[in-house]
């Protein structure tokens, strides 16, 4: 049992009843803690229906006060910002605040962890990751911010090995947590306004997967990214660095050279074509180098390897072939949703392309697409209620830009736009929710709107 200095058990606050909340609540109450959970909005039945069943108490509709103020420890889910009103007084009482990873990492017990983080990629590089360690025999789960929360696994269904993808919120909060193997895949500005839109705080967020890590760990990143290059000497790293790059050939780490991927850790080295990726395209070469190299860590044999990264089926709406209607193609990559993601959209495009963008700017800057943008895109559809930045930024570059405000209408446009040969890309750049409930409901209507043309 949890006992606080009193002698009672610790009282542990849970803000937010979502997937974080829910997951630290089993944990916690499984664990000995007086758990109470709290949500401002209401919660799902299916997560009262698991609250009640296990007899943790909870509220929804608010935040009350007095009683999460005399809390002795909180879990704040990864949602809820920095700004809000009672996370401030929570933080001026200095109750501690935890995540739900470092909850969860609290009680893992042996198990060891890959934790992945980045601002592109991640799933990706998580899912590729886990088919190559299924495939290779080891007993895992698949965690984090791709689905079921990493205490919610802890608690029901603890493994010898997690697989877990991290966004920059579920690090804010971490004091102990330490992954065995950390990928950091990239860093480029996303996610500013949870970061008083200084980049600098989201990329001490980014590094912070690796600063609890040791010289028995090891730090798998990108090479070839500047950010990272940049800040890497900063952050007195004390694991085991293994960078993957497509310029240099590091002793240690990931490389490709002439369309061969190669894999070098410890003694053993690991070649495969490029050409018998699964997964296609420059940002795929560096998910699988990540992928690649994590596994042959962990000690996953060569041949399981090379065929784990041939049968990897793609993930839906990131570059998702949806169809070819009269000659023209669509393409579903809704899970852009920052520039960067968009950029290496554009870049693996080979025809002339539609390119439907736009949604909830979070800060973006698209200077950085001009470029690609000026050589390969003959129209822009926006999708958006307000498209303003959009039409300002590429008015030079592109002498079609249209507003639409419904995925049945971006496709339309689009499709009228396009002459056999095109490509239409819905790769927006941009959050989804002034017109759509997330990325998966934008990508869901996209198709929906091809079939139906
Ligand atoms: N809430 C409050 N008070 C507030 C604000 C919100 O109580 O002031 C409540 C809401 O009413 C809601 C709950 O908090 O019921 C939601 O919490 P949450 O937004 O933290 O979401 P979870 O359901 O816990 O899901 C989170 C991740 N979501 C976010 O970080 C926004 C999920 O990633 C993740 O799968 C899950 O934990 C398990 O780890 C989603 C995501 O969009 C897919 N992630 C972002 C991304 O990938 O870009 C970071
Ligand atoms: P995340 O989970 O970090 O959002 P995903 O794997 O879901 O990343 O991919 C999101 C988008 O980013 C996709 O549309 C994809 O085209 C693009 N992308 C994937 N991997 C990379 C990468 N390594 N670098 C840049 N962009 C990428």
């Amino acid at each position: 049992m949890k006992k606080s200095e009193s002698g009672m058990l610790k009282r542990m606050i849970i803000l937010g009843a979502g997937e974080s909340g829910v997951g630290a609540a089993i944990l916690a109450s499984q664990k000995g803690y007086e758990v109470f959970v709290s949500d401002a909005g209401r919660i799902e039945e299916k997560n009262k229906i698991i609250l009640d069943g296990k007899g943790i108490e909870y509220e929804e509709g608010k935040h009350s006060e007095e009683r999460i103020l005399n809390g002795e420890e909180v879990m704040k889910s990864p949602g809820i910002p920095e700004k809000n009103a009672l996370v401030k007084q929570i933080r001026a009482k200095g109750i501690p605040v935890i995540s739900e990873i470092e909850l969860a990492y609290r009680f893992k017990g042996e198990s060891r962890i890959v934790g992945i983080t980045g601002s592109n990629g991640k799933t990706t590089t998580t899912s590729l990751t886990y088919h190559i360690c299924k495939h290779g025999g080891l007993d895992c789960a698949l965690v984090g911010n791709i689905g079921i929360s990493f205490a919610r696994q802890v608690a029901e269904d603890p493994k010898p090995w997690y697989i877990a993808e991290i966004s920059s919120f579920q690090l804010d909060d971490i004091k102990t947590f330490r992954p065995d193997i950390a990928i950091l895949t990239n860093i480029t500005e996303d996610h500013l306004d949870r970061y008083e839109y200084q980049f600098e705080k989201y990329i001490r967020s980014k590094f912070s997967i690796a600063k609890n890590q040791t010289a028995a760990d090891y730090f798998i990143y990108c090479e070839d990214d500047p950010v990272i290059k940049q800040h890497l000497n900063e952050h007195n790293l004390n694991s085991n660095l293994l960078p993957f790059t497509m310029q240099q050939e590091p002793k240690q780490g990931g490389f490709i050279r002439n369309g061969q991927m190669n894999l070098k850790t410890g003694n053993e080295t690991i070649l495969m074509s490029i050409y018998d990726f699964a997964l296609k395209g420059k940002h795929n070469q560096y998910n699988t180098l990540a992928a690649g190299l994590a596994a042959a860590t962990i000690g996953i044999r060569k041949e399981k390897i090379r065929e784990a990264v041939q049968s990897f089926a793609a993930l839906e709406h990131r570059m998702e072939y949806v169809s070819t209607v009269r000659g023209v193609e669509f393409i579903n990559d809704s899970k852009a949703t920052n520039v960067n993601s968009t950029w290496y959209a554009l870049e693996t495009m080979q025809k002339p392309v539609i390119l439907i963008l736009g949604g909830v700017d979070k800060g973006n800057d698209y200077s950085l697409l001009r470029n690609l943008v000026r050589e390969k895109v003959k129209a822009i559809v926006c999708m958006g209620l307000d498209n303003r930045k959009i039409h300002e930024a590429f008015q030079h570059d592109v002498s079609v830009i249209v507003n639409t405000s419904s995925a049945r209408d971006a496709v339309k446009s689009s499709f009228q736009l396009a002459v056999k040969g095109d490509v239409v890309l819905l790769s927006p750049a941009c959050a989804s929710f002034d017109l759509f409930k997330n990325y998966e409901d934008r990508g869901l209507q996209f198709k929906e709107a091809v079939r139906d043309l």
